[in-house]
């Protein structure tokens, strides 16, 4: 049997043991994670597939909805992100969305099938006052829409990720990105380890983890391999993990980075599947530079989530008639709201 949340850290926030069969390691060698990744392709998809199908027996994709609450005139100097105040994207600073828009627009992601909502703000960190209490009755409001209520809000203290549990929020992003050994090309302003200190924080605090990374930003495999070791190698795996493919938007210093490769996104979603079998794996960003094959290809390899809209954060998204005529013509069933929520 494999370990749970539960043996951990005492909370009773996480899935069932592991089925029969499928293991659950905190122990990945790069070496194993690189022999996996580079298996023949077809290989890696049907050995993720498998374990995929005993993990989540239904086979469904959840719908997730993004929203921007607060927009551009972040601090940080991501280097992929459109929102960073210092590279001149297009994108315009703004103010926290007012909650009753915010609900609105929970409200319209709820009746277009999402079962989970999250709420993406350009901050580097949380800060104590009006805003934040905002973002708790935003919190609230879609919980009692019957969604999954996730954040994404830069770094948390212990205290705001308690207030943030308390007022009911399922998970929090918050990605790593990219390997250790990367991380530096790629943002100087915070460290890797204050990273995985708001992760721990929200771990502590009984949020279910939502945490993954970018392909495309000139990593090597080993980088590739290394990000998800390090996520698979936490004493809980993450419950959710989004793959996200670089989206390169001009101004941003990745701005020139080559299109990343359906068999690069497919590999990486594969050995996810495969390093944590009970996580939502989720195909988030770079879906517009994807054709219909290669998103069902990342399916196959073990993707059981979408975000739909038409836009994610501040870049473009597949038209929503699209994805559902996909999803319709595939036959693949969406997960309908949970019951234990
Ligand atoms: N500001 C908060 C933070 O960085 O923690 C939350 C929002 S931030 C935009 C959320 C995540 O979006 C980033 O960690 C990154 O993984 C992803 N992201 C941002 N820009 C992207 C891009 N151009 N392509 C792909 N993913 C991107
Ligand atoms: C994640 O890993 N991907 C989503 C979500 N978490 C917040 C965000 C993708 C953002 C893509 C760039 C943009 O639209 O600004
Ligand atoms: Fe700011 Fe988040 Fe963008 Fe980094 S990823 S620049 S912290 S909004």
């Amino acid at each position: 049997m494999s370990d749970t949340a539960e043996s951990f850290h005492g909370h009773a926030h996480h899935a069932a043991p592991a089925p029969e069969g499928v293991t659950v390691r905190h122990d990945w060698s790069l070496a194993e994670v690189r022999a996996l990744y580079q298996l023949p392709l077809l290989d890696l998809v049907h050995k993720a597939q498998t374990v995929h199908r005993q993990v989540f027996v239904e086979n469904k994709v959840q719908l997730c909805s993004l929203l921007s609450i607060k927009t551009g005139g972040c601090s940080e100097d991501c280097a992929y992100c459109p929102q960073a105040a210092r590279y001149k994207t297009g994108v315009k600073a703004e103010k926290l969305m007012a909650v009753p828009e915010v609900l609105a627009a929970a409200t319209q992601a709820r009746q277009a099938g999402a079962t989970r909502f999250c709420m993406g703000a350009a901050w580097r960190e949380v800060k104590d006052g009006p805003q934040f209490d905002s973002v708790l009755e935003m919190v609230r409001g879609v919980r009692a829409l019957g969604m999954e209520a996730c954040a994404t809000l830069g770094m948390l203290t212990d205290s705001q990720a308690k207030r943030l549990r308390e007022a009911g929020l399922s998970a929090y992003n918050h990605n790593l990105d990219t390997s250790p050994e990367h991380y530096g090309d790629i943002i100087t302003t915070r460290t890797f380890d204050d990273r995985l200190r708001t992760l721990d924080r929200v771990r502590d605090a009984g949020i279910s983890v939502c945490c993954g990374g970018i392909i495309g930003m000139g990593e090597s495999v080993d980088d590739r391999c290394n990000l998800l070791r390090t996520l698979a190698n936490q004493e809980v795996h993450p419950e959710s993990v989004p793959i996200n493919a670089l989206v390169p938007v001009e101004g941003t210093p990745l701005a020139e980075q080559h299109r990343v490769e359906t068999v690069d996104m497919v590999r990486t979603i594969a050995t996810a599947r495969l390093l944590m079998p009970q996580a939502m794996v989720r195909l988030s960003a770079g879906r517009m530079q994807m054709n219909e094959e290669a998103q069902l290809l990342c399916m196959l390899a073990g993707a059981n989530s979408l975000f739909f809209g038409e836009k994610l954060l501040t870049t473009g998204n597949p038209e929503y008639t699209q994805d559902m005529a996909l999803l319709e013509k595939a036959g693949i069933r969406p997960l309908e709201p949970r019951q234990d929520w």
